[in-house]
């Protein structure tokens, strides 16, 4: 019998040098708001995003010809063309453009795992043609969830937790791990109304402060794009031929 697959999930960027990536295929996650905004870019035509950790640097794509994007604690950068709203990813202003961005955590995630067997973006907005590209793949998947500056949070972990749930349904993935297996639990409980499970998490409450309540539901929801950005030579790119593999693959 063929060995399954494994699924492991980190909570925190901190956590993750405990893990063997270089065998996995990391999924990063930051439900609020990173990996939701760069979804909806390269659905709106972005060509590449470059995920810068640190403000200085991001800021030097400037004279490169990038646009360049970011928020800390939430509040966009002064001198920065855009913050990090999923709204601001749409239209003509992503469309064919370069984008260099820094985030409080999901930047710092993507370059805590940059050296992962492979390296891909989830959110609730992409989740079905990432559950099915993974199903292919038949390789170990290791969920890296952003959180807060290194501590636990909520929207990634139900995250994590409903992709794992999907690969596991499949009989072809294993949850490996005693917090790939609590992610499922508390996606269980919370998936019948997201919303409402996330209503006194800290980020929804930080976001809420910043009178941004439309960018919490805006990215809790499901499968509005079709792509999935992968990390190539520093850069995010979106995944070349998924619109046409999921609709080929997916039951009519
Ligand atoms: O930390 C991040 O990467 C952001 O997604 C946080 S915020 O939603 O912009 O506050």
């Amino acid at each position: 019998m063929q060995a399954k697959a494994s699924i492991e999930v980190c909570y925190s960027p901190a956590l993750f040098p405990l893990y063997n990536a270089t065998d996995s295929i990391v999924v990063v996650i930051d439900v609020l708001r990173a990996t939701s905004s760069i979804c909806v870019a390269f659905e709106n035509g972005a060509e590449k995003i470059v995920p810068v950790a640190k403000i200085d640097d991001c800021q030097a794509y400037k004279e490169k010809g990038f646009l360049i994007a970011g928020e800390r604690n939430g509040e966009k950068l002064d001198g920065f063309d855009f913050g990090n709203s999923p709204f601001n990813y749409m239209g003509a202003q992503v469309k064919g453009k370069s984008i260099a961005l820094t985030t409080t955590n999901g930047t710092q995630a993507i370059d805590a795992a940059k050296h992962a067997y492979k390296l891909v973006i989830g959110s609730f907005l992409n989740i079905g043609v990432l559950q099915q590209w993974l199903l292919e793949q038949n390789k170990n998947v290791l969920f890296l969830c952003a959180g807060w500056k290194n501590k636990f949070n909520l929207e990634d972990t139900l995250f994590a937790g409903a992709v794992a749930s999907y690969l596991q349904a499949s009989g072809e993935f294993m949850a490996d791990c005693d917090s790939a297996i609590a992610a499922i639990h508390l996606y269980e409980k919370a998936q019948h109304d997201l919303f409402k499970f996330l209503e006194n998490s800290s980020h929804r409450r930080r976001l809420e402060r910043l009178k941004i309540e439309k960018d919490i539901e805006f990215c809790l929801m499901q499968n509005l794009v079709k792509v999935i950005p992968v990390l190539e030579n520093g850069a995010l790119v979106s995944m070349p031929n998924v619109k046409r593999e999921i609709a080929e693959s997916s039951p009519a």
